[in-house]
């Protein structure tokens, strides 16, 4: 009995010793801050709304593409930031877009140059075609019985997901020069960790209300602010 908690005992401590040593959290290891911006829209939602009278069944009946998603306080969804003057090791972690209701799930999603991953968790036949300037374009069947299709976006650029199959289907990959990125959630903000010290562009994209630019004086182990307003 003695000896058993005596073990227990050193078990905790060891466990106690490698939670300590290896706690997880935010890493300020280069000295870096923290980049929040809030982007903000003043005008109205806009949503595409269509009928469906094709793969019903996944798809639904009617096709809701936002194609500007305000929220609380004016948030702009879906808006990609970013900081290209801002350069750090390459985020080895692909971008994944599922074809889900017939829809790209996430409607927009960023990377760096590599690979980008594509599902078809519905099980019916979908072509993604993709219109960009510098990558080739990508135009390709995935059959139902295809779940995962893997396709490379090698030069930074906003690339615009189509479905020739499903017509209403939309989506955006944006291949980002700099690993310090987010997309805007629900409430218009994004957070950008490490972001390295000093003076740094932060740069706003919207699928249909463009791009802006601003400074920031980014310090170490403090969090920026940065609220920008897109405009129709
Ligand atoms: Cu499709």
């Amino acid at each position: 009995m003695r000896r058993a908690l005596g073990a227990l005992l050193a078990a905790a401590l060891v466990a106690g010793v490698a939670l300590f040593v290896h706690r997880p959290g935010p890493v300020d290891a280069q000295g870096g801050g923290t980049v929040e911006v809030a982007v903000t829209y003043n005008g109205a939602p806009v949503v595409e709304k269509l009928k469906i009278n094709k793969d019903t069944q996944q798809c639904g009946t009617e096709a809701e593409v936002d194609r500007v998603m305000v929220g609380s306080n004016k948030g702009l969804a879906n808006a990609v930031v970013s900081v290209p003057t801002a350069k750090g090791a390459p985020r080895m972690v692909k971008a994944t877009v599922d074809q889900h209701g017939c829809k790209f799930v996430p409607h927009v999603s960023a990377m760096m140059p590599g690979e980008l991953e594509l599902k078809n968790s519905d099980g019916i036949l979908h072509n993604i075609h993709t219109y960009s300037t510098v990558n080739p374009s990508i135009n390709k069947a995935q059959p139902k019985f295809k779940k995962v299709m893997t396709e490379k976006l090698e030069k930074p650029e906003f690339v615009k997901l189509t479905c020739d199959v499903h017509s209403w289907m939309l989506g955006w990959v944006a291949v980002l020069p700099t690993p310090f990125f987010g997309v805007t959630d629900a409430n218009g903000t994004a957070k950008i960790e490490n972001v390295p010290a000093g003076k740094q562009t932060v740069e706003v994209w919207h699928e249909t209300l463009g791009k802006q630019t601003r400074e920031v004086e980014v310090k170490a182990g403090q969090v920026a602010k940065v609220g920008i307003e897109m405009k129709k």
